[in-house]
Formats: structure tokens, sequence, C-alpha cells
């Protein structure tokens, strides 16, 4: 029991039954965490139903309502640690990530070096298939700026599949990455960096969803331009450093885990 993949889900009916099966029909011994929000098309009845199909592999983390990506992994990777997975990964829903790809990521930190293991678009032999101009315009043009204003060596800041070890994401005060969207992949990594973790980009085919309604829009945009510009600030000129460590002991984490006001967020359905 070390490798969980964490699957952020909202309105993800079409997909969620599929990349499951996809996922456990690899053999390699991956659980599955989905976190989903309430999804008023019943994403999360689907894969209660699926617990029998794959027990002791499948859970889920039902919350009260719509969150954010960002508050999604986060929930998903203090789940994780407490269970004592070592290997932790995100991939969305909708196909955009091939689960076949898992592999190579764990292994780059497995047996390549790496302290997370990035699936990036932007490095050689990455790919992306049948996106319409303008998200190749956001994301490519994202990724310059964030390189621009960071001096992050990650060519693939908004990525997100990605493979972190547990040694990674404990060093990090995950209350502090407070992103929603692109935002949040990107603090993480530069989180992870400035840290001082091994940061490793595989390159992935990514594909536009084929099926399903895109979570994108102006506002995840607009945080990731201005949030880029926050962390780089906070890092040069503020507490950054001293913030995003985290100094607690595993004791502490398991105590804000289960905190009143977060028990009003997250409800454990499993
Ligand atoms: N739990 C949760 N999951 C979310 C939320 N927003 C998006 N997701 C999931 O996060 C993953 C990525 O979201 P997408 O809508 O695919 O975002 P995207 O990849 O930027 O855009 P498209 O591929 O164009 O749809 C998917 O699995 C979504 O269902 C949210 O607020 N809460
Ligand atoms: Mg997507």
């Amino acid at each position: 029991m070390n490798k969980i993949v964490i699957i952020p889900t909202y309105n993800e009916k079409e997909n969620i039954s599929s990349i499951l099966d996809a996922v456990f029909s690899l053999n390699q011994g991956y659980h599955v965490l989905v976190v989903d929000d309430n999804s008023p098309d019943g994403t999360g009845a689907i894969v209660s139903d699926l617990f029998s199909k794959y027990p002791g592999q499948l859970f889920l983390e039902e919350r009260i309502s719509k969150c954010g990506l960002g508050t999604a992994y986060i929930h998903g990777f203090k789940w994780s640690l407490d269970r004592g997975y070592e290997y932790i990964f995100e991939m969305d829903a909708d196909f955009s990530h091939n689960p076949k790809d898992l592999e190579r990521l764990y292994l780059a930190c497995k047996e390549g070096g790496a302290d997370l293991a990035v699936g990036s678009r932007y490095v050689k032999g990455g790919k992306i298939l049948n996106w319409p101009f303008d998200r190749h315009l956001y994301s490519r043009g994202g990724a310059i700026y964030t390189k621009l204003i960071t001096w992050m060596p990650v060519n693939d800041p908004t990525a997100g599949f990605v493979c972190y070890t547990s040694k990674v994401l404990n060093a990090i005060n995950l209350d502090e990455i407070d992103f929603v969207g692109y935002a949040f992949q990107i603090a993480m990594k530069f989180t992870a960096w400035k840290l001082g973790f091994k940061i490793k980009e595989v390159p992935i085919t990514f594909q536009d969803r084929l099926i399903g309604v895109s979570k994108m829009s102006s506002k995840i945009l607009k945080e990731g331009m201005i949030g880029v510009l926050r962390i780089q600030w906070q890092s040069l000129f503020g507490n950054y450093h001293k913030r995003v460590t985290n100094n607690n002991n595993s004791a502490k984490i398991i105590e804000a885990k289960f905190s009143p006001e977060k028990k009003m967020v997250a409800k454990v359905v499993k």
C-alpha cells in the first residue's frame, strides 16, 4: 500500500467509471482517492457503487460543495499522508492525463532520484492533442510568464499530472497553499523547489477532454497571473519560506484535519 492517485471531481459522471477502470486495470498496485465536491450529476454515487468492485483500493471523500481543485488536493494530500502512502499522485478525471503514464512518473521518483515528478507537455517528447488555439496560448504563455517571474526551472508549471513523494508533502505546511486553480499547481511546485526538493519533468501526451464540461474560468486564469507575482514577491521580500515550511509533527497535522471547522467542510463517506 504505497501508491495512491488522487482524482478531484466535479460533474464527471461521463468519465469517472472509465478512468477508475483504466487505473485499476493497470494492475500496478495503485489505490485511488476520489475527492468529489457533491457533484450535482451524481459522480459521488457512481464512485460509491464501485466500492464492491474495488474493495480496499477505492476511496471517496465527499465534500459539501464546490470548493475548488486546490483545496480538494490539499484535502486528499492530508488524507493520504495520514494513511502512510509514500507516492501520492495528482490526476484529472477527464482522460487528459493517460493513466498508463502513472508508472513513468512513479519510476522517475522511485528509481530516477526525483522527489516529485511532473508529467510535462513542454519538454522534449511532450505533446498536446486537440486543444484549441486559445488554450495553447494561455497554457504556453502562462508557463513562460511563470518562468520569467519565478525563475523556477520547470517548463510546465501548471501541469496537474504529478507524483509527489510523501517527504515533499510532509515538508510543506499545506494549510498555507491557498490557491484554487492553476496557481495551486504552480505554488506547489514553487514551494517544493524553494524547499530544495528535486523536480523531474517526464514527457507526456496531454489530450483535451473528450466528454464532460470544462471547469476552466477567467477567475482561475486571473488567480494564476496574480498568484505567480504574489508567491515570488513573498519569497523575495516576505516570509514565504518560513510560512510554507511544515514545523508541525504529524500528530498536529491530524489534529488540524479533524478540527471542528474542517469537519464542516469535509464529510467522509466510506
Ligand atoms: N473536487 C473538485 N474537483 C474539481 C473542481 N474543479 C475541477 N475539478 C476537477 O479537476 C480536474 C481538472 O479540471 P478540468 O475541468 O478538467 O480543468 P482543466 O483541465 O483546466 O479544463 P478542461 O480540461 O478544459 O476541462 C477534473 O477532474 C475536474 O472534475 C472543484 O472545484 N472541486
Ligand atoms: Mg481537464
